[in-house]
């Protein structure tokens, strides 16, 4: 089972051999990043059952509790969901493949053959509709109400994570003169793991997505979303009209929560939802104090406020999970009007960076949980793999089963225009003797498999944000690599050679002698 709060969720884990306290002092300024960084490379306590081939798959070290950070009466979470065992135990399975199981049948109910097999099948089908979000009259999250100028954002522990973060003279901005000129200058200092709750104008859709907030002022910061993510899309329908829109950013609540705000629903499917499929009971909303939006009632603290869309900072620099600096520009600014939370909150936070870290093991549960309704959209993919070295958006490795000419070209379209996956910059298929978990069994094929100049295939079009080799923000090309075996219909195609392997009986016979032959 998923846990209700994330308190509930560090004293399972503590029971576990899975948390490290931390009882000394330490600075929310880097210290606490730079811990973490190193932690999260090292072992993880718990054996997984992934079939992820990485090496990365066996780390991510403790989840670990900062008891005190200088500065704030508030300890700090970190790296809780940053093992593979650690996401499992969040969303509540014993696997991220069974949990994937669970989304197929719901996607693509077989036809159940027997009265016995309909019953079984029936309680799954169910769930995603029998679980919405449910308003209760009261929730921990608001035993402390902060109001006006009592909401003091500078008194919660808001981590920096890199060392340029938030520095404009840092040579890291979009637009050099622009920077120069900026009246309002941000901290270094970032929520980085909340969830940010707004809805849609028109429709009434709530949603929830991780998007890192910088702290300007005690009741001021400036929020980075991507311009292809919910939250601005719901802003830009509240900037036509001139509205200020309101906004909360709920930490912790259900153990659920952080990884549907970071899952790519599709727009105008509520995370709440989807929370309530994974969490196998509604989520429990309580109406915020100040702004007229819901939260979990089960949050540790909620900020509440508005964005003004009159308004925008200079946000950034901040440390990506690309491994680089995403360049300061201008982002819509957020108001703080409340502030509420629990008795002796925990305050949640993580790092990006160079892989693995935290959002490694979040992104591979969208990887498995997503590819039964990736496979709604392109059949024809058995499956797939976002490699480490990819950082999620940068490449995807692909299996299908070739069926006819150019069959792999046709995935890579259908990838190209399939929401998040869009943005993947360079995608690989291979034919389905690859293991895709394997980066050297695909890159393998992907060697000896393609004529660059035949197997190719750039397109333009929307590139992630955070993207720095494109040539414009959010625009640029990618390549797709058929590393398929060609057929002659593909080209100019020679004999295509067999890919050796032992026969059976030869292998099943050294296997039964390998103790005769002196091993
Ligand atoms: C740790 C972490 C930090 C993230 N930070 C941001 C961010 O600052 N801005 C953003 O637009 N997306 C960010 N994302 C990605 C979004 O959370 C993700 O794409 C999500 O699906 C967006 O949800 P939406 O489509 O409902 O907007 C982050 C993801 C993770 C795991
Ligand atoms: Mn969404």
């Amino acid at each position: 089972m998923a846990m209700e709060s994330l308190s509930e969720f560090l004293k399972f884990l503590d029971s576990q051999g899975e948390l490290h306290r931390v009882k000394t002092s330490v600075e929310a300024k880097l210290e606490i990043s730079a811990i973490a960084d190193r932690v999260s490379k090292t072992p993880a306590p718990h054996g997984n059952k992934e079939i992820d081939k990485s090496p990365a798959a066996k780390l991510g070290g403790k989840a670990l509790l900062f008891e005190s950070v200088k500065g704030s009466d508030i300890p700090v979470a970190i790296n809780t969901f940053g093992s593979y065992w650690r996401v499992c135990q969040a969303l509540g399975t014993p696997s991220l493949s069974e949990l994937a199981e669970r989304v197929q049948a719901l996607v693509k109910p077989e036809i159940p053959t027997t009265l016995l097999e309909k019953m079984k099948k029936l309680p799954d089908l169910l769930k995603l509709g029998s679980f919405p979000p449910k308003t209760v009259r009261s929730g921990i999250c608001q035993q402390v109400i902060l109001e006006g100028d009592q909401a003091d954002l500078t008194r919660l522990p808001l981590i920096q994570c890199w060392p340029l973060d938030g520095d404009l003279s840092s040579g890291q901005v979009m637009d050099a003169a622009a920077a120069q000129n900026v009246t309002e200058r941000g901290t270094g200092r970032y929520v980085t793991f909340g969830g940010i709750h707004t809805r849609d104008l028109e429709t009434g859709d709530r949603n929830i997505g991780m998007y890192r907030v910088q702290l300007f002022g005690p009741r001021k910061c400036a929020m980075h979303w991507h311009m292809h993510h919910d939250g601005a899309r719901h802003f830009r329908k509240y900037r036509a009209r001139n509205a200020k829109m309101p906004l909360a950013i709920a930490l912790g609540g259900e153990t659920v929560l952080p990884y549907c705000a970071t899952a790519p629903l599709p727009p105008g499917i509520e995370e709440l939802l989807f929370a309530g499929f994974l969490n196998d009971g509604a989520i429990e909303l309580v109406q915020c104090r100040t702004i007229d939006l819901q939260v979990p009632a089960n949050s540790e603290i909620v900020i509440e406020g508005y964005v003004d869309p009159a308004e925008q900072l200079m946000e950034g620099p901040f440390g990506d999970h690309t491994g680089f600096y995403s360049l300061a520009d201008w982002y819509p600014a957020f108001h703080v009007t409340a502030i509420t939370h629990r008795h002796d909150p925990i305050y949640p936070t993580t790092i990006v960076g160079k892989p693995p870290m935290e959002d490694y093991f979040l992104g591979k549960a969208t990887e498995r949980i997503f590819l039964p309704l990736l496979r709604t959209i392109v059949p024809d993919i058995i499956d797939y793999s976002l490699p480490i070295s990819g950082v999620f958006h940068n490449c995807a490795f692909i299996k299908i089963r070739k069926e006819y000419p150019y069959h792999a070209r046709r995935v890579m379209h259908a990838i190209w225009g399939a929401g998040q996956m869009s943005f993947t910059k360079f995608i690989i298929v291979v034919d389905e003797q690859v293991d895709v978990q394997d980066e050297q069994d695909v890159l393998f094929h992907l060697f000896a498999n393609c004529d660059p100049s035949r197997d190719t295939e750039i397109v333009r079009g929307p590139v992630d944000i955070l993207d720095h080799a494109s040539p414009a923000t959010g625009v640029g090309s990618k390549i797709g690599f058929d590393a398929t075996a060609k057929w002659p219909a593909e080209g100019s195609v020679r004999t295509w050679p067999a890919e050796m392997s032992m026969d059976t009986t030869t292998r099943e016979l050294v296997s039964r002698r390998w103790s005769e032959y002196g091993f």
